[in-house]
């Protein structure tokens, strides 16, 4: 990968952070970051020009792009799902139309240079949507084309926003006499939760993993809002970000989709609790129901068939449930909360 320019919507975000680090240690990649927020002085650093805005601001969009050929865009910004249940309009605004505006300047960026940009888009098992927790546990690996019924906005943005990928991809203008056919290579994942070590999600459901985990590192109580049966599927970032990297270098003509699960390791809170419990013997997780953040975790898949990702572009966790905690995830919230290390 070498002199491409990457364009980054919602840099300052948890996956932004990440793939940020990654991209800039790769080789010569000219990294465009963008946030509606100022960008983190330590990605900053790494980026060749950043943008504070939002991507509901189409003018601003056109103007980066006239100043840039991008080879790819990563678009991350995104509302999550908890966050998206109180502001609706808002996130259905930026997670929507935000993502049509990026696709518009992929689609302009396309024809001025003449060849097929690519769009990695890292949608959520959130597009799914079982109907009760018997059906649930008893389904098991969920398929990318089975229960696409979401409950929440945000899940009803991503699944919407799959199709308006395949759309640009496949049938853009279709009925003009000579259609712009391909020219938006659009690639998705659908990322189950993602723990990180190194920052904290915010406005997710299934944020309550690291959240979890930080408060045990921290030595303090945390007040879990899913039962304790609770159970979706979980990757570590470090996981998340080579999962986006294989699909981004996956030849054209391997793929047979446009949209992959992709699945790591999936515990039940209470596992997760007792995982944490063992490296940290004051661990205090209580278990305090919310009953409605519970009936969207229970319409979540308890685990899903990545099949798909393991054929087309070799896609396999290198972190286990066992490895992801024992490996990354307590060795690096010890050293990260380890005395006088942290303000928060
Ligand atoms: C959320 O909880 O909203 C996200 C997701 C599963 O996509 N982390």
């Amino acid at each position: 990968m070498s002199n491409k320019t990457i364009l980054v919507t919602g840099a300052n975000g948890e996956i932004g952070h990440g793939l940020i680090k990654h991209l800039s240690e790769c080789g010569d990649i000219h990294i465009i970051a963008m946030d509606i927020v100022p960008i983190d002085e330590p990605v900053k650093a790494r980026c060749h020009h950043i943008v504070t805005g939002d991507i509901l601001d189409a003018h601003l969009l056109e103007t980066l792009s006239t100043g840039h050929d991008f080879d790819t865009i990563y678009h991350l910004a995104a509302l999550l799902s908890t966050r998206a249940e109180r502001q609706p309009t808002l996130a259905h605004h930026v997670n929507v139309d935000g993502t049509l505006n990026l696709l518009e300047i992929t689609i302009t960026q396309s024809r001025l240079q003449g060849r097929r940009i690519k769009f990695i888009y890292p949608s959520s098992i959130a597009v799914y949507g079982l109907p009760d927790l018997e059906t649930k546990q008893r389904s098991g690996k969920i398929k990318e084309d089975q229960w696409l019924l979401p409950r929440t906005m945000y899940g009803i943005n991503k699944l919407y926003n799959e199709q308006l990928g395949r759309y640009y991809a496949n049938f853009y203008r279709q009925l003009d006499a000579e259609p712009p056919k391909g020219q938006i290579d659009f690639r998705g994942i659908r990322f189950p939760g993602i723990i990180s070590a190194v920052t904290m999600p915010t406005g997710g459901t299934s944020d309550f993993a690291p959240e979890m985990l930080h408060m045990a590192a921290k030595n303090m109580e945390y007040k879990c809002f899913v039962r304790e049966d609770a159970r979706i599927p979980f990757m570590v970032m470090p996981d998340a970000i080579t999962a986006l990297l294989k699909l981004q270098a996956a030849p054209f003509e391997k793929l047979t989709q446009a949209v992959y699960n992709a699945g790591a390791f999936n515990p039940s809170a209470l596992e997760i609790s007792q995982i944490l419990h063992k490296a940290f013997p004051n661990t205090k997780v209580k278990f305090d129901l919310d009953y409605r953040r519970q009936a969207i975790i229970d319409s979540w898949p308890a685990d899903v068939d990545d099949t798909a990702a393991r054929r087309d572009w070799d896609w396999k966790p290198e972190f286990s449930l066992d490895r992801a905690f024992s490996e990354y995830l307590i060795p690096a919230v010890q050293k990260r909360y380890s005395a006088n290390s942290y303000d928060s």
